[in-house]
């Protein structure tokens, strides 16, 4: 069998995760932690992993404050506006101060960024520039080899759970993982943990089944392991009924912000309509945030939404006409747009430029269907699923927002464990640049907790056997049982992560508002769902696997388990329709700011197996 080898790793700071806030993190740690000893552990190679591994074509969170664009107020009104009211102010405040600064060092690392004619960066939108992204993520993981040196960056390592010290379950140690590569099971044993890993694609069955198996908006790496590392070992976590939607060329999951705002095309349905016009009066129902500029991100859903089931589809983006109107008739110009426009996808989602070729689509003469995609539990882009954390001393540490600072910035609610990206809950969009930022403030403040908390951990052999075992389960499940049929993925003893994904996504889609479900969802369809997903729980100790890659399937399949369960519990408690357009519960039809414009969060506790919902209060601190 597999894993003979178990090699211990002793560390003073192990990052989880080398996407952008993880790259943000190595290279800010070591720039404050001296000698002590920072390591990476990946389960990819930093170069290419995480969402922006396959490129960007924009960085969506920027202020320009240097030329008089935004203040950082000005993008916490944003902010809140777009989550229809509920976003953490100090968090997001805190990130744009500080994102900037970091656009500016990944220009100075080689990150090409359009540039207008007066020297200052073109814009998309209010917050968007664009840019020559195709390779946004070796650029920003450079640095972060550079800081921590190779001997300190662990890939291809996929970590599965988090070690809590045994002394106090209160306090992080360190976490466990193994290669898919040389056989060996890794025990990092750390007083300070950032984590780092990612948002969550595919707990939803997604439009692309069977033929498309494989293609999603956000990467398919992206397993929730941020939220299944964290939530089983009791972080507090909220907003975990938070999704994000994203509306998006139909089958390629092309992005749709370039296109909105940059060459100004517009959605019109099969009739020519234009659903923000003919449902402009939808908007209304849901004032404050029904008037914000620009209509919240799900408002937007909403309208498109209500298009599509009203039998209005298929809703084209109008690339032709806004080529057009951009060139206007000159093929020079129109050289140049449609560059632009082919260069977008290219830098980013490559396979909506195949669809393009397939299709025999040239945009410039052509309309693309857009849809309402499946939905994504994140915390980085317009969704705010995550941990709930401790937010910047000088906002918050006052005594304005006693239930919002703990000591230490972005520390969860496990003392030393911190956390960046899609993995800090009501702080969205951070998108590349926030989320590398976020990584950077995690990482400062944790180089001041180690400062402050300089012993290390109690981690017996105990707790690491006992986890082991369970970890490598699979593989002997697989090794004890593969004779007794002749097919190995027909088994009557265990199943395949395959098999327990399409079965979560099956729970996911019908019972949790899923696409299919047209987001709808009331209390006892989820209480079913909430049934279905425990006895999905139950049978995911019977997982097999043949290989340490499937092993790590098998894990991955885990993480988005806990996500899901976590989001029908989330969505359950939550009594109202506060996202239209991302969700709707049919019970509870409206927005109801007078109870409910509070932060939903949980606590998983292990040892009773049980969940504990509570709510939080939003504070207004900033605008
Ligand atoms: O157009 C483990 N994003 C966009 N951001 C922008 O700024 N501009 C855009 O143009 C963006 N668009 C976009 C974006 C993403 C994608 C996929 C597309 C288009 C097609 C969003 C950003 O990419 C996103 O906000 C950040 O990347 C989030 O950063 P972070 O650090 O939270 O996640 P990550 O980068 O995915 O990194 C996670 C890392 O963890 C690793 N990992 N390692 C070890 N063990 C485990 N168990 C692990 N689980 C995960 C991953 O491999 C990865 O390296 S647009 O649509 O808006
Ligand atoms: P997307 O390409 O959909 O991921 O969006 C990229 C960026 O543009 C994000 O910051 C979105 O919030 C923003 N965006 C997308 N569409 C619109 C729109 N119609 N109006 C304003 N902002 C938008």
């Amino acid at each position: 069998m597999a894993f003979e080898t178990t090699e211990t790793v002793d560390c003073d700071i192990l990052i989880i995760g080398g996407g952008m806030s993880g790259c943000g993190a190595a290279f800010e740690a070591k720039f404050w932690a001296g000698d002590r000893r920072v390591v990476l552990a990946e389960k990819a190679v930093i170069e290419r992993s995480g969402a922006t591994g396959e490129g960007l074509s924009a960085i969506n969170c920027y202020m320009g404050q240097r030329y008089g664009w935004n203040t950082p107020e000005d993008f916490v009104n944003y902010v809140v506006n777009d989550m229809m009211g509920l976003a953490r102010e100090d968090l997001v405040y805190d990130v744009g101060r500080h994102v900037d600064n970091s656009v500016h060092l990944l220009e100075e690392w080689g990150l090409p960024i359009w540039k207008q004619e007066n020297g200052q960066y073109e814009r998309i939108g209010r917050w968007q520039i664009p840019i020559h992204g195709e390779s946004i993520k070796p650029i920003a993981a450079e640095p972060a080899r550079t800081a921590l040196g190779p001997e300190n960056i662990y890939e291809r390592v996929a970590i599965t759970h988090l070690l809590t010290d045994d002394d106090d379950p209160g306090k992080i140690a360190g976490a466990l993982g193994f290669s898919v590569r040389d056989n060996r099971f890794y025990v990092f044993r750390s007083p300070v943990v950032i984590i780092t890993t990612g948002g969550a694609s595919n707990v939803f069955r997604p439009r692309s089944v069977s033929e498309g198996l494989g293609r999603t908006w956000y990467s398919v790496f992206a397993t929730g392991s941020a939220y299944g590392l964290m939530i089983p070992a009791g972080v507090e976590m909220t907003q975990m009924e938070h999704r994000f939607v994203p509306t998006r060329f139909k089958d390629g999951y092309g992005p749709v912000g370039m296109w909105f705002q940059y060459f100004h095309a517009k959605v019109l349905n099969a009739l020519g309509d234009d659903y923000t016009v003919t449902r402009a009066d939808e908007l209304g129902k849901y004032e404050p945030y029904g008037s914000a500029i620009p209509t919240p991100t799900p408002l937007r859903n909403h309208q498109m939404f209500l298009d599509i089931r009203d039998g209005y589809g298929p809703m084209y983006m109008r690339t032709d006409q806004a080529m057009q109107a951009l060139s206007g008739g000159d093929p020079a110009k129109m050289e140049q747009v449609r560059n632009e426009a082919w260069e977008d996808f290219l830098d980013m989602t490559i396979s909506q430029a195949l669809t393009w070729a397939a299709q025999n689509i040239a945009p410039e003469e052509t309309p693309s269907e857009v849809v309402l995609a499946e939905p994504y539990i994140m915390g980085s882009h317009s969704g705010e699923a995550g941990a709930w954390v401790s937010g910047p001393e000088d906002v918050t540490g006052s005594g304005a927002a006693p239930d919002y600072f703990w000591g230490y910035n972005r520390m969860t609610t496990i003392r030393g464990l911190f956390a960046a990206g899609d993995g800090v809950g009501a702080a969205p969009h951070k998108f590349s640049s926030g989320s590398f930022t976020e990584g950077r403030i995690a990482a400062k403040a944790a180089v001041n907790y180690l400062a402050d908390n300089p012993g290390r951990p109690a981690v017996t052999g105990e707790q690491v056997q006992g986890l082991q075992q369970t970890i490598l389960a699979p593989l002997a499940t697989y090794d004890r049982h593969k004779g007794a049929t002749t097919a190995e993925e027909i088994n009557p003893h265990y199943l395949t992560p395959k098999q327990g994904l399409v079965r979560l996504q099956k729970i996911m889609d019908e019972y949790g508002a899923g696409a299919s479900a047209w987001y709808t969802t009331n209390g006892p369809t989820l209480e079913r769902g909430i049934q279905l997903i425990e006895m999905l729980r139950e049978d995911l100790a019977h997982l097999a696997a043949r290989s340490p890659h499937e092993l790590m399937r098998c894990w991955e399949l885990v993480h988005r388990a806990w996500v899901g369960e976590a989001h029908l519990r989330h969505l359950l408690y939550r009594q109202e329709t506060r996202w239209p357009g991302y969700y709707y519960r049919s019970d509870y039809p409206n927005l109801d700011d007078a109870n409910w414009r509070v932060f939903v969060n949980s606590r998983y506790d292990r040892a009773a197996d049980s969940w504990e919902l509570m709510t939080r209060p939003y504070r207004n601190l900033i605008t």
